[in-house]
């Protein structure tokens, strides 16, 4: 083991090829608005702001301004049976942002415990109106819905749920993912084949009995399989077969609320509203975890019967509504308010995506895909070596360009910041082409 590795050696790094990392590592210790630092005083541009959390650029003054002053305010507070005053204002905050009729939030701290929650209110709100029959759920292949149990069982990213096949929890079906790179490659936007897998669940009504279903889950953009954006009018139609069966529609937003779709919500910018929305990441632009989970007025009404000193839901977390957290998320809302986060979102839409599909015909390019500020190139994978082109791509850019790139196997994926610079973005572009360029 290297010295260097011997260092590391007390922390298991998330999601990391541990040893290959630490035998050459390169930390992180600074961060300021669209570059990060190394311990070595180098400066990397991030093209994923954060991962998909950072919209607003990192360490913005008034959001570090305002978690400083919380955290010798108020530091922590239990929000069982008693809360805090942010936890309070950033629910309304959120709701009020919210489409028309989710005017309730329930707060966690990542979007993995979002999901779980979300999946639980869906099976809790059936029962509480006496259809505890209703206890199947349904996901989507290549989804992902985070790493926890039910997340991952309603998830369908292979690599995340192959070790643990054998406890996913029991009840849960998948649709077919959307991604058809025959029929749409290169789309710009939305694909236009691919409406009739909706009718995957459709078929899930009739083989099990719609009335045995309890929600459906997917993100309204696939994101961390490589950016799947929905076919024309496909998620129109799934919300049209849950309303015929009675089945709770469930958008997990954790990338695409605030702003990464020009919209607060991707319900909006999509128009289809679900019954629950599950968010995180850009809810305090990343800076603490918190994440919070909307639900309709009626889902909330079904739990609110019976005697009033009940404790109506038997679920929640030390930290839902940490104040510190909270007051994050409202600095957060308040400078997407104040300097048009959203707006500069869509603004900047036309340019990233002329940048993403100028590498059409890049050498091994076979697919470029977009939607609002999600994107992604697809590289062919490397006879005998899947991943492999992918992972070069981002070692190269990372050690030798200083630009930080996402890659899913051999998918690169694109965040850009809100407030990116048209001529940063171009700058990292051209690196990365170069960096693409040099890869066999
Ligand atoms: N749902 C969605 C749609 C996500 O994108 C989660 C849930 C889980 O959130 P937490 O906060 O528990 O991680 C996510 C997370 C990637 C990547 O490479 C994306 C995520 C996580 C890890 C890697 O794109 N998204």
């Amino acid at each position: 083991m290297s010295i260097a590795a011997k260092k590391l050696d007390s922390y298991w790094m998330p999601f990391t090829a541990n040893r290959d990392f630490k035998n050459k590592p390169r930390v992180i210790s600074g961060a300021s608005g669209h570059y990060y630092t190394t311990e070595d005083g180098s400066k990397l541009y991030d093209t994923l702001s954060g991962l998909w959390t950072t919209g607003a650029g990192h360490c913005h003054p008034k959001i570090v301004e305002a978690v400083q002053k919380q955290v010798e305010t108020l530091d922590y507070c239990v929000t069982f049976q008693m809360t805090n005053n942010k936890a309070i204002e950033l629910a309304e905050r959120v709701t009020n942002l919210a489409p028309e009729g989710l005017n309730h939030c329930f707060f966690t701290n990542s979007g993995s415990e979002s999901v779980d929650t979300a999946l639980k209110i869906a099976l809790g709100y059936h029962r509480a109106k006496g259809e505890g029959n209703r206890t199947r759920l349904i996901g989507r292949e290549s989804g992902y819905h985070g790493v926890n149990f039910g997340g991952m069982s309603v998830g369908g990213m292979v690599n995340n749920r192959k070790t643990f096949s054998a406890n996913l929890i029991p009840g849960v079906d998948h649709m077919r993912h959307t991604l058809n790179i025959e029929k749409n490659a290169f789309t710009r936007g939305l694909p236009h084949h691919g409406i009739e897998l909706a009718d995957d669940l459709e078929q899930l009504c009739s083989l099990h009995g719609g009335n045995n279903i309890a929600a459906v889950i997917v993100e309204p953009v696939a994101g961390s399989i490589g950016v799947y954006p929905p076919p024309i009018g496909y998620l129109k139609r799934l919300r049209e077969i849950c309303d015929q069966h009675g089945i709770l529609l469930i958008f997990d937003e954790v990338i695409a609320a605030f702003g990464r779709l020009g919209a607060p919500f991707a319900a909006q910018r999509l128009e289809v509203i679900p019954d629950i929305i599950t968010t995180a990441k850009g809810l305090s632009n990343g800076v603490i975890p918190i994440g919070a989970v909307l639900v309709r007025d009626t889902i909330y009404e079904a739990f609110m019967q019976g005697p009033e000193s009940m404790v109506e839901l038997f679920h929640g977390y030390t930290y839902s509504g940490h104040p510190v957290a909270a007051a994050a998320g409202i600095a957060a809302l308040d400078v997407y308010e104040e300097e048009g986060t959203f707006e500069q979102a869509l603004s900047i839409e036309q340019h990233f995506e002329d940048l993403l599909h100028s590498f059409k015909d890049q050498k091994n390019v076979i697919d470029v895909r977009n939607f609002g500020l999600m994107g992604a190139i697809e590289i062919a994978p490397r006879d005998g070596a899947p991943g492999a082109r992918g992972g070069e791509m981002h070692k190269k850019c990372f050690w030798e360009a200083n630009v930080v790139v996402r890659n899913v196997m051999d998918v690169l994926c694109f965040s850009p910041f809100f407030n990116s610079k048209p001529d940063e973005m171009e700058k990292s572009f051209l690196k990365i082409r170069h960096v693409l360029d040099s890869i066999e």
